[in-house]
């Protein structure tokens, strides 16, 4: 069967700011020469690169506030990542992010949220990740950003610090709870919880879900949530989601996540339903990985989000 050719801009955000391990700058670089432009290029995708997003090192700055480490430059680098992918989609062209650490969807679900609200319409998010990534600066223990995104962008944080990220392109919250929806968490820290329930979240299928219930189930009602009412939805997929068994080269690796097959089910019932909007991919680290194969799945998972089909 033909799939819908579409036309996708790659965007790469090699920033590794947000995390206390490093190496996670490197992941575009690392999915790139896994080959993913060419692979999806063979499914009958148009796919340009838009290059890398600017972002700082950390040897050149100074790490700033121990409760949100280096907040002020994610936050440049956010700002940034947003308005390439507001271009990207004005051009008519799908974004396809790059990590990097997972900070930097605070900018890029801004993006394809202001893209869409400058059209009166919301957005759904599916992020798929063994963490839940909602502290803010009171209540990290690390006082790693990369823990905080979906706190920024369902509008918490305002006055425990996180401002800066909570109110890029000056406004928020930028997504809704009801159409955001945690998949495959397994590691939740104990104020996590509290900030979840602070910010009105109840679409939260942990591993548990997963394995009761099945992955079909789960991603059929993940994508239900995320598609009421909506022009579509952002997918964010961390690749510390899927057991590190499958993909040892993650930031923050954590046992017990889904296998190989379950993550290419996943992706494949998202192209089925084919209202995805932008899709990104962030915490791939070459660092701790081995001959490149996380990178390399994560080309795989992409292609199977794309439409790839086995038969
Ligand atoms: N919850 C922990 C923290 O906030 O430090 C761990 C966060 C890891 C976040 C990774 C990228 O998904
Ligand atoms: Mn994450
Ligand atoms: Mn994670
Ligand atoms: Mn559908």
């Amino acid at each position: 069967q033909s799939l819908p050719t579409r036309r996708i801009c790659v965007l790469g955000v090699p920033l590794d700011l947000g995390a206390s391990r490093r190496g996670v700058d490197m992941g575009p670089s690392a999915v790139r020469v896994a080959g993913l432009e060419a692979r999806l290029e063979s499914l009958g995708h148009q796919v340009t690169d838009g290059g890398n997003v600017a972002v700082e090192i950390a040897e050149t700055r100074s790490t700033g506030d121990v409760h949100a480490r280096f907040l002020n430059e994610i936050a440049e680098t956010c700002s940034h990542t947003a308005n390439a992918v507001i271009r990207a989609l004005s051009d008519g062209m799908m974004p396809l992010v790059l990590g990097g650490d997972h900070s930097l969807a605070a900018g890029s679900v801004s993006g394809v949220a202001e893209f869409y609200r400058r059209r009166d319409q919301k957005i759904g998010v599916i992020w798929i990740d063994a963490h839940s990534d909602i502290n803010t600066p009171q209540t990290s223990p690390s006082g790693n950003v990369h823990g905080m995104p979906l706190a920024a962008l369902l509008g918490l944080g305002v006055d425990a610090g996180l401002a800066p990220l909570t109110g890029l392109l000056g406004y928020s919250p930028k997504i809704a709870p009801e159409n955001t929806v945690l998949v495959g968490v397994r590691d939740i820290d104990a104020a996590e919880r509290e900030n979840l329930r602070r910010a009105g979240m109840t679409h939260v299928y942990t591993m548990r879900d997963i394995d009761e219930r099945g992955m079909r189930a789960v991603m059929e009602e993940a994508i239900r949530a995320a598609g009421q009412g909506t022009a579509g939805y952002h997918v964010s997929l961390d690749m510390d989601w899927i057991d590190p068994e499958d993909a040892p080269g993650v930031g923050t690796p954590v046992r017990g996540g889904v296998t190989y097959r379950e993550a290419h089910l996943a992706m494949e019932i998202l192209a089925d339903h084919g209202h995805l909007l932008s899709f990104e991919i962030v915490e791939v680290n070459p660092v701790i990985d081995e001959h490149n194969r996380t990178a390399d799945l994560a080309v795989e998972l992409a292609c199977s989000a794309f439409g790839k089909k086995i038969l």
